[in-house]
């Protein structure tokens, strides 16, 4: 195990003002030390159509001040929440505003930390009227250090401005015209397009949290999780962080170095099973639990179990300064030849390609929605997805985690194009934060550095190298990589850096339209030119999918009905059955989509993306059954201990 072991002790010199988003971005629990509040609820928004908020500083104060305002739910995407066309398709600037209260007791003990789920895509922050922060992206948590702004047994009022344009230079990215024929189009009209298809949701899209940390507090945890026959290793390292003013102490040295950290791993009925002093280090959990992907599990065992692992940081005096708990699994991924292994155990992705997309809420999460997604993922039988084309909410992770259903963590880098040095900085960056963010998640199995690049223009490959050889040395745990690739097979087409050859494909659907017969043909022949150019590495068929309208029926099937969305599947099914038979370097088969969903308004399809197995309201199409039955056969086929259950009402088709 390649793993430094060091003292990690680390200064954050941001007192106010600053904002933290890739280096130590905890999720925010309570705990004897740390408190959450949350200030999700109905905000008050106002679309900035004349570009006036900057100007007539709507900054200083509730925007209730400053003129009209409309209801916003946080989280929520604000397109679908007015009846307004003109806001559902605004480009620009958006402002959001609210008042909390914060308790008196903060006011010197803690830090208080205002925290981000994310916000699409660029956003500025105010607390009450000075500016805490900015941060661009759209799909990752940041947060800065309030404290100095906030006024303390007191109402306080923060302010946060949105911008959902996308450029060249962003991620994903986006092209913005001006068509200046004003005997065609009003003057100043603005047409922002971009290169994916679904719809660009903005808005505050996930929680927004105060919360709070001691002075001296635990501002990173890094695990990596090994086993050796029955005994479990945590190798871990935890980071430290001292209040700003102590910089300037003659004997801070000597005072961080009376800081300790004691860290133990607690099983899931909350029995300490390991535990030592030291902010980094090993510790071995005897008759250890692995963390299996659901199905995937031993006899007598369940899938998804967490331990807890608590860390206490303490003055040498035993004084004890912070507390803080993370949920993690015990287990190992990686790809060894052409098999993907999880516990050393070849695993097969049976999922499907989704989106965080829900009606009226856009990209906003959801408990109603998740627990239901979730629940429709285990009665299908699937054990894994990606979480295309963007990070997911935390609160989906927590869910997989705890589930045994296997993440592919991909990047916003959708459809990249260019490849420059700005673009290639800025998904560096992004990669950091990702992996930053779930580096210490038992569910995320594998990273993707983006979805269809324009792999075959010059600059893709070097561009590439780079981006994968920086994300392998962010993550302490060194996960798979992989490129979600489209273009036409060619040989300058495989990184060699990557790990995993993915590959989206829609034989009889965007090329021989309808003709279903040729995909026994095509998939075989397509994955097999990918195998040999990269060296046998795994090769799994990341989407392909048939739009489908629910209720529509043709028999002999026509495209777009029920019955052609089935005929589509089965012919994959036969097909990737002959390379599960004969290749063993196919890992697996992901559907392309879990749910239909929303895209700009295109003359292609009826309404959204339809390629859904579920509608988007999460009802069943006809197809979800059919899905359903090989999933749980696959289980029952692949995992060897003859451990899964058939669902009762399953059986019929044995
Ligand atoms: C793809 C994209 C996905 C689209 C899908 C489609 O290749 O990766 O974002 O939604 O095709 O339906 O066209």
């Amino acid at each position: 195990m390649n793993f430094a072991l060091r003292i990690s002790i680390v200064f954050f010199a941001w007192g106010g003002g600053g904002v933290l988003g890739g280096g130590g971005i905890l999720y925010p629990r309570e705990s004897e030390s740390r408190e959450v509040v949350s200030l999700d609820g109905i905000w008050e928004f106002r679309a900035d159509y004349n570009h006036a908020g900057f100007k007539k500083r709507w900054f200083m104060g509730p925007l209730s001040q400053s003129g009209h305002t409309e209801m916003m739910p946080v989280p929520s995407s604000w397109n679908d929440i007015t009846q307004s066309k003109k806001l559902r398709d605004h480009v620009g600037w958006v402002w959001y505003s609210t008042t909390f209260f914060v308790p008196k007791r903060w006011k010197d003990k803690t830090r208080t930390w205002l925290r981000f789920g994310s916000a699409n895509r660029w956003a500025d922050v105010w607390i009450n009227g000075h500016h805490l922060m900015n941060h661009s992206g759209g799909y990752l948590p940041f947060e800065g250090d309030a404290g100095q702004y906030l006024k303390f047994g007191d109402n306080n009022v923060v302010v946060v401005a949105l911008n959902n344009t996308l450029t060249q230079a962003t991620i994903p990215q986006g092209t913005l015209s001006y068509p200046n024929d004003t005997s065609r189009y009003p003057s100043g009209y603005t047409v922002q397009s971009y290169n994916f298809d679904y719809f660009n949701y903005a808005g505050l899209h996930r929680p927004v949290l105060l919360h709070t940390t001691p002075k001296i507090y635990l501002s990173d945890l890094s695990i990596i999780t090994d086993f050796d026959g029955h005994e479990g290793r945590v190798y871990y390292t935890a980071s430290v962080s001292f209040p700003t003013e102590w910089e300037n102490y003659v004997n801070f040295a000597e005072h961080s170095q009376q800081t300790n950290c004691h860290v133990a791993v607690l099983d899931a009925s909350g029995v300490t099973v390991a535990s030592r002093h030291g902010c980094s280090g090993l510790l071995t959990i005897p008759n250890v639990k692995l963390w299996w992907p659901h199905l995937s599990q031993p006899k007598g065992e369940g899938s998804g179990y967490l331990y807890t692992f608590q860390t206490t940081i303490l003055s040498n005096t035993t004084l004890e300064f912070d507390v803080y708990r993370l949920k993690f699994g015990v287990r190992t991924a990686k790809v060894d030849g052409s098999q993907f292994l999880v516990n050393g155990k070849p695993f097969y992705f049976r999922g499907f390609g989704r989106h965080e997309d829900y009606s009226i809420r856009g990209r906003g999460v959801d408990p109603v929605m998740l627990v239901k997604d979730h629940n429709l993922l285990l009665w299908t039988g699937a054990n894994s997805y990606r979480t295309s084309h963007y990070p997911y909410a935390e609160e989906i992770l927590d869910l997989t985690d705890a589930l045994g259903i296997v993440i592919i963590d991909e990047s916003p880098a959708i459809g990249l194009t260019g490849f420059g040095p700005d673009l290639k900085r800025e998904h560096i960056s992004v990669m950091a934060d990702l992996v930053q963010r779930d580096k210490n998640r038992a569910s995320v199995l594998m990273w993707s550095i983006g979805n269809e690049p324009k792999s075959l223009e010059t600059l893709a490959p070097s561009y590439f190298e780079d981006v994968i050889k920086s994300t392998r040395a962010f993550d302490p745990a060194k996960r798979p990589i992989t490129i979600v690739l489209s273009q036409n097979f060619s040989k300058g087409d495989c990184p060699p850096s990557m790990d995993v050859v993915s590959i989206n494909r829609y034989y009889g659907w965007y090329g021989d339209t309808g003709r279903t017969e040729v995909i026994s043909l095509q998939i075989p022949t397509e994955v097999n030119l990918w195998a040999k150019t990269c060296h046998n590495k795994p090769v799994l068929i990341t989407e392909y999918g048939a739009g489908t309208v629910a209720g529509v029926h043709q028999s002999p099937s026509f495209v777009w009905t029920e019955d052609f969305q089935v005929d589509y599947l089965r012919a994959h099914f036969a097909a990737f059955d002959h390379l599960r038979s004969s290749k063993a370097q196919f890992v697996g088969e992901m559907i392309w989509n879990f749910a239909d969903f929303a895209t700009p308004q295109e003359t292609f399809r009826p309404w959204g993306c339809m390629k859904g197995v579920f509608t988007r309201e999460r009802q069943p199409k006809a197809a979800a059954h059919f899905v359903r039955a090989r999933y749980w056969a696959l289980a029952r086929q692949d995992n060897l201990t003859s451990s899964v259950q058939l669902p009762n009402d399953l059986h019929c088709f044995y």
